[in-house]
């Protein structure tokens, strides 16, 4: 039985759908169209009761959250080398991964989704507008990460070649050309994020997936 993963188009669930293109393994792709609010249905929450993606099923196990997805994509398939295998550089990836998941993700939720934090209009607002500012200031963050992986050498942000923290990093720098952030406002980020992009197993996934890699709007 094939791996089956649940993503939503666009979603952080393009971290593990680019891992399984990149691992080369037979997997069902399952779209969960987070804007009609399928994540609610009680077809999805049998799957998963918190009602997100990313999900993977395999061998009959549901597993939810993407840094357990990840981490268990990367033991199964030890050959496509999605994380450094030595301790210390594996720590600082799952480093990276963490904050990207637990700080610049969740800041981006509070701007996209910000009556998931408030049900009073005027606190959503306040949320969206204070949160975009702060994902500025992370985004210039992970551009310093990606000016001192390139300075190290490195194609990936961990190391020879692209895995889940890319992949990640030009989720999030999209999400904020959603919130209406130039991503030519960080050259090295932009020119790193076109690049992974451009690789093939990434490119497939943003074709399926049906992705514009930049929604910035000028005002
Ligand atoms: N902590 C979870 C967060 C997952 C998450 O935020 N998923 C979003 C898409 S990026 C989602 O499904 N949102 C729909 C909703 O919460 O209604 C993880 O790391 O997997």
């Amino acid at each position: 039985m094939p791996m089956q993963l649940y993503f939503a188009p666009g979603a952080c669930s393009f971290v593990p759908h680019v891992l399984l293109e990149i691992s080369g393994a037979r997997f069902e792709p399952s779209m969960v169209k987070l804007h009609k609010g399928e994540q609610y249905e009680a077809a999805y929450k049998a799957v998963n009761p918190r009602g997100q993606v990313p999900v993977l099923v395999d061998e009959g196990q549901v597993i939810t959250q993407l840094m357990a997805i990840v981490l268990y994509l990367d033991q199964k398939f030890p050959a496509s080398g999605f994380l450094p295998t030595d301790a210390l550089p594996r720590a600082k990836a799952l480093e990276t991964l963490a904050w990207m998941n637990n700080t610049v993700h969740t800041t981006f939720t509070h701007v996209f989704l910000p009556h998931k934090f408030s049900d009073q209009a005027e606190v959503q607002l306040a949320l969206k507008s204070y949160n975009t500012s702060l994902y500025t200031g992370l985004l210039s963050e992970l551009q310093d990460l990606v000016l001192a992986s390139q300075a190290a050498g490195q194609v990936g942000l961990s190391g020879a070649h692209f895995g889940p923290l890319d992949a990640y990093t030009l989720t999030l720098t999209r999400w904020g050309s959603m919130a209406g952030i130039d991503p030519e406002g960080y050259p090295a980020l932009w020119a790193f994020v076109k690049q992974v992009a451009a690789h093939p197993p990434f490119a497939r996934v943003i074709e399926r997936e049906r992705l514009q890699l930049n929604l910035f709007k000028p005002v």
